[in-house]
């Protein structure tokens, strides 16, 4: 198991390259949508939360360049140049594929467009691309001090039943002058929508030599601004993958939100998931509760056994990489920094118990 950051757009530079590097990841995931332009910027770095009725901010890239083969080569070269192996980009920007998402008019132009982008990372050699399948995305949150010492984290505190604004997607704002409502989807055309997007873009990942990996709805409730959501209990999982059968179809498989929902077992589908070779990478996060009222927690002080965890990774030969998912934020000049690196040294030090593996190709005496 390697252990990775994930690291927003705006943070992309050689000074949190050398901290991630200094805090013993050996691998980077990043995000090149800017969650937090057109506002709701936080200066603390930490993950956009908008509070519990705001979206986030405006989608749509002014330098939609930076998905190209060429910048993602440079970005990859600049990681490397740094020390570190470049794992993954962490979701599409809302603005390119909002009506896949939404089943609009645009739809197959913007399948098209997500195909390029998939050979292009294959061009440039990045092998995994994270995403998130959801109409509503991560939205309805509230924040407080609930962490161990007043530490500002971020829960859920029940339904949000507001209907989702025209011109927006995925809590971002793909049209800002579009009003009124979008209408509810039904939970079966959602996954309609998911079939097609699998069956188109699945096969060009196979191409590419990329792994598509999806992240579960967070928070993982049925519904959420009245539209359905796709994977909010772990079965639903297993009925995302068996969509398109292939080692491109894999997860972006989150423990904090598996540990949110309210069926199954955290324990099981960790074991489940890794064993079929699933997952593609991890977020590790610790929560307390079940929606729809739960809270993350620092990584050593939820409801969820992070030993039993790793344990179970590492049993099923989980050989990916593991990112800290959002931490609370510490008391301290760089809060989001000093959240990281704690949970960084957690796993760390879980890693170091685990039994050791005979090296492939080393012949055992
Ligand atoms: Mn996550």
């Amino acid at each position: 198991m390697k252990i990775g950051l994930g690291l927003y757009r705006h943070m992309l530079s050689r000074e949190n390259y050398d901290f991630a590097r200094q805090a013993g990841c050996t691998h980077v995931v990043i995000h090149l949508v800017d969650y937090f332009r057109g506002g709701n910027a936080n200066p603390n770095n930490n993950q956009p939360t908008g509070g519990k009725y705001g979206y986030w901010g405006v989608a749509g890239d002014p330098d939609d360049a930076i998905w190209s083969a060429r910048e993602l080569k440079r970005i990859r070269s600049e990681i490397e140049d740094a020390g570190l192996i470049l794992e993954a980009i962490e979701n599409l920007d809302p603005a390119t594929w909002y009506d896949v998402i939404l089943g609009g008019p645009r739809r197959d132009e913007q399948i098209e467009r997500i195909a390029a982008i998939v050979r292009n990372m294959g061009e440039a050699g990045i092998p995994t691309l994270g995403y998130n399948f959801s109409i509503a995305g991560v939205c309805g949150r509230v924040s407080g001090p609930w962490g161990r010492g007043g530490a500002v984290t971020v829960g859920s505190d029940g339904p949000l039943d507001e209907p989702l604004a025209n011109g927006t997607v995925w809590n971002m704002i793909y049209d800002p002058h579009a009003t009124g409502q979008t209408p509810s989807a039904s939970y079966d055309e959602l996954w309609k929508r998911l079939e097609f997007f699998l069956q188109r873009i699945i096969p060009v990942a196979e191409q590419a030599g990329v792994r598509l990996a999806a992240h579960p709805d967070d928070p993982p409730m049925p519904s959420m601004r009245r539209q359905p959501r796709l994977v909010y209990q772990p079965d639903m999982y297993q009925r995302l993958i068996d969509v398109v059968p292939s080692t491109s179809n894999a997860l972006e498989f989150c423990v904090g939100t598996i540990s949110e929902m309210r069926e199954g077992s955290v324990y099981d589908a960790v074991d489940r998931y890794s064993r079929q070779g699933k997952i593609a990478y991890v977020h590790l996060r610790n929560i307390t509760g079940k929606v729809p009222e739960y809270r993350e927690t620092f990584i050593d002080e939820g409801d969820v056994d992070m030993v039993r965890v790793l344990g179970l990774l590492h049993a099923n030969s989980f050989e990916g990489v593991v990112i800290p998912d959002h931490t609370p934020q510490m008391t301290c000049a760089a809060p989001w920094h000093s959240g990281m690196a704690h949970t960084i040294g957690f796993i760390q030090g879980v890693l170091a118990t685990l039994p050791k593996r005979p090296k492939q190709g080393t012949k055992q005496v």
